[in-house]
């Protein structure tokens, strides 16, 4: 398979006439410095849309159309389905192929209601339109699902049926419900939402100005719309809090302390108004809080929170804070109570602009809600640690008969341990990453990083966490953690991939394992995305193992998916090292013996040449070697004529001295290759302007300018042969009867017979 790389300029050596406008249009990425900048941080692979589509392992939903608003996604896979939310539309797509057969159900916000939204100054079509948030599996045969309706949130059900019977999919049009505190009235408000046992716990804003956020509960079996909400109280609970993700985790062996955990950021105000920063948190309640008495009735009595950083040393000394949560996702281990947790964050510095992969643990996380309170005197006042007395039961323990007889409700907690965490909400201590700072980050890129999904890869030579990350402009980073013995942990950037036709917000991605797919939404549509696409790391052993990709390995005749069940012999991969002399029988030392086929180009003296050198990864350093007619090859010192480009070799001024053979060699940890060998032939610039002159001078009725443009056009015809232009120049010389076109055709010739023969590499020039 062959990739072509979109996007790219793709000079060659024939290309002349392209050259200038080359030069003067793309010379700022064209000249990017090859060296100094950090090779681990550039994606080894870089697809674009067209080459993913291409590869197969990219497909876009057909169904989807601009400004839908692809943001919410439930994945099914006992029915191998997936339930998409748009605006105005809920889908019903195939796992295995979004396009097989999906059905649609159209579900628009009521006229009145589109009416009012517009006239409160809303956009008609970004706005006031039913924009579905909530899609939350309800039991075995319904989907609870809520949509913005035009700034009137409403909620309803979704029958499918019963599992492996033929799948219905109807709105029950007859039990629509208000979605206040269950769904947002904004369509971009971050949003968060999780049902469990029936019940639905939403992190969202409650009103139309999006003022009052609230982390709530409501339906339940008993379905008695009874709300249990945060206490409004903007100093201590939440303010404008913006939620991110809420899970369902047990946090003992007794189900009476099941919690729902909840990420969001929000903004704090610290003592003076003046400075108010926006912080990252960690949320959680008892799933049994049933709300207090007297100042908590209907409101969580079992509710802390703590901050969760995430931020480099800066070189001030004070650290950089990435402090805008932007995605959660909980990476499943063997114990359902310590998933692995992930977090994207961004910096809200208006100069430092910076994405960052930070990753915790549960024990970490309830060792902070074990620890000291926060204590506030006033509004004023700034957050410090508490030190008086702590009331029992210790505020924010679940209620639970196996603790305390007496207690077997929130209801019978005692006056001061609901006083007390009207208050102290707040632990004093925040969570830390597990590995102290970030597991990834990206700074001065001009992205920012959205979404991410972890897949935990089990691959030949050990387990790897792959990491998924979706970005604000359409890409997602492929990233793998490599633990090493001595030095840490490694960030390999494996790919990224452009899989979205135009650069848009990534919103959300959800992982199937069962499929082995990514399904990823963006603001104009919805894509599926195969995890890994092994073939496109090449056709050689070495090119498998260099990849470094948990999910594929050498299977004797080409790079393709591993399963570690498989029985077959052995398969060869290095995740850790990358080393293809360890692995693959075909490279006994660390250079390869292939030989790139020679290629012949033509320059013209005082002109400009290209020479293409396009290693297939990203991250090896290149070198280039030249050899000079009766001359030992050597490594060739770029200048200011000659000037080394990301994508080449950029020769100024040619001169009769640069024509020899040009060898490109890449090298990848220590394994090194030839990627391209380029004959340059530099042609006397006064003989091709010679022959015009004469043709003009003798009246042609073509002019000049003409005849080399002709010239030009032979060689770099598709179907250029060498013959071809021989014959041309011999007929025209030969017309001419210039003396010098015998030496000519000779030295034609002799670029012919070079062409034809194979070089071995002279082992002097070996890397290295
Ligand atoms: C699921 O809930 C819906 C809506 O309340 C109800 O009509 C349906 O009977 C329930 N299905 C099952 C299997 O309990
Ligand atoms: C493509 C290009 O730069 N062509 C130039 C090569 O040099 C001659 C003079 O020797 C110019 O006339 C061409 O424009």
């Amino acid at each position: 398979m062959s990739i072509h790389r979109e996007g790219r300029a793709k000079p060659r050596g024939l290309d002349l006439p392209l050259l200038p406008t080359l030069l003067t249009l793309s010379m700022a990425t064209l000249l990017l410095p090859v060296l100094g900048t950090s090779k681990q941080d550039i994606p080894r692979l870089r697809l674009t849309y067209k080459d993913l589509l291409l590869s197969n392992s990219c497909i876009p939903f057909l169904g989807s159309s601009e400004g839908l608003d692809f943001q919410t996604l439930l994945l099914d896979e006992e029915r191998g389905k997936l339930l998409l939310g748009a605006k105005d539309h809920v889908f019903l797509l195939s796992l295995v192929d979004l396009n097989k057969n999906f059905k649609k159900i159209h579900w628009p916000a009521a006229k009145e209601r589109v009416e009012l939204c517009k006239l409160a100054g809303k956009d008609a079509n970004t706005e006031c339109a039913n924009f579905i948030r909530v899609l939350q599996p309800y039991n075995k045969t319904h989907v609870y699902v809520c949509g913005t309706g035009a700034f009137h949130p409403m909620c309803g059900y979704i029958d499918l049926g019963l599992y492996k019977e033929e799948v219905t999919f109807k709105l029950d049009t007859h039990t629509l419900e208000s979605g206040r505190l269950k769904c947002p009235f904004d369509p971009q408000q971050a949003f968060a939402s999780v049902m469990t046992d029936e019940y639905l716990y939403s992190g969202t804003a409650s009103d139309f100005l999006g003022k009052d956020t609230a982390f709530t509960r409501s339906l339940g079996p008993t379905h008695d719309h009874h709300y249990i909400r945060t206490d409004i109280s903007e100093h201590y609970w939440l303010s404008g809090a913006k939620f991110i993700g809420t899970f369902p985790i047990p946090d003992t062996y007794n189900p009476d302390d099941d919690k729902i955990y909840f990420f969001f950021r929000e903004s704090s105000q610290e003592g003076s108004t003046s400075d108010k920063a926006i912080l990252s948190r960690v949320g959680r309640v008892c799933k049994n809080d049933g709300g207090g008495q007297r100042s908590l009735i209907n409101k969580w009595t079992t509710f802390l929170k703590a901050r969760l950083t995430c931020s480099i040393p800066g070189r001030d000394g004070a650290d950089t804070h990435f402090d805008e949560l932007q995605d959660i996702y909980l990476l499943p281990t063997r114990d359902e109570r310590n998933p692995v947790v992930y977090g994207v964050f961004t910096t809200s510095s208006s100069i430092f602009k910076g994405s960052a992969v930070c990753v915790y643990s549960m024990a970490d996380i309830r060792a902070v809600f074990n620890g000291p309170y926060a204590h506030k005197e006033s509004a004023d006042h700034r957050w410090v640690q508490y030190e008086g007395r702590i009331p029992y039961p210790r505020p924010g323990t679940c209620p639970s008969r196996t603790y305390d007889p007496l207690i077997k409700s929130t209801r019978d907690f005692p006056d001061d341990v609901i006083s007390f965490i009207r208050r102290h909400p707040v632990m004093y201590k925040a969570v830390y990453p597990a590995s102290g700072g970030p597991t990834f980050k990206r700074i001065n890129v001009d992205y920012r990083l959205t979404q991410i999904v972890v897949d935990h890869v089990v691959a030949e030579d050990g387990q790897y966490d792959v990491m998924f990350l979706g970005t604000d402009v359409g890409t997602v980073l492929k990233v793998v953690s490599i633990s090493k013995e001595k030095w840490g942990v490694e960030e390999v950037v494996l790919e990224e991939l452009q899989v979205f036709k135009h650069s848009s917000t990534i919103l959300t991605m959800e992982l199937s394992l069962k499929q082995q797919q990514l399904y990823i939404g963006s603001r104009d549509g919805l894509v599926q995305l195969s995890l890994h696409r092994c073939d496109t790391y090449g056709k050689a052993c070495a090119d498998c193992c260099l990849a470094r990709d948990p999910y594929c390995a050498w299977d004797g005749n080409a790079c393709s998916r591993y399963a570690p069940t498989s029985k077959r012999r052995a398969r060869r991969q290095d995740v850790k090292y990358g080393d293809p002399v360890t692995q693959c029988w075909d490279v006994e030392d660390s250079i390869s013996h292939e030989t790139a086929d020679e290629k012949v180009i033509f320059g013209i003296e005082f002109n400009s040449t290209f020479l293409e050198c396009v290693p297939k990864s990203q991250q090896a350093s290149i070198k280039w070697y030249i050899q000079r007619a009766g001359e030992e090859e050597c490594e060739l010192k770029p200048d200011e004529r000659v000037v080394r480009t990301e994508l080449g070799l950029l020769i100024r001024s040619l001169q009769r001295r640069d024509s020899g053979v040009y060898s490109c060699q890449a090298r990848e940890h220590s394994f090194v290759h030839t990627v391209a060998r380029l004959a340059l032939s530099v042609l006397d610039g006064r003989q091709v302007d010679g022959g015009a002159r004469a043709e003009r001078e003798g009246g042609a009725a073509q002019g000049a300018r003409l005849r080399y443009k002709d010239y030009l056009q032979i060689l770099s015809s598709p179907g250029f042969s060498l013959d071809q232009y021989c014959e041309r120049m011999w007929h025209r010389e030969k017309r001419r009867q210039r003396p010098k076109a015998g030496a000519k055709w000779k030295h034609v010739q002799e670029l012919k017979k070079k062409r034809n023969r194979r070089h071995p590499r002279a082992p002097g020039a070996a890397a290295t």
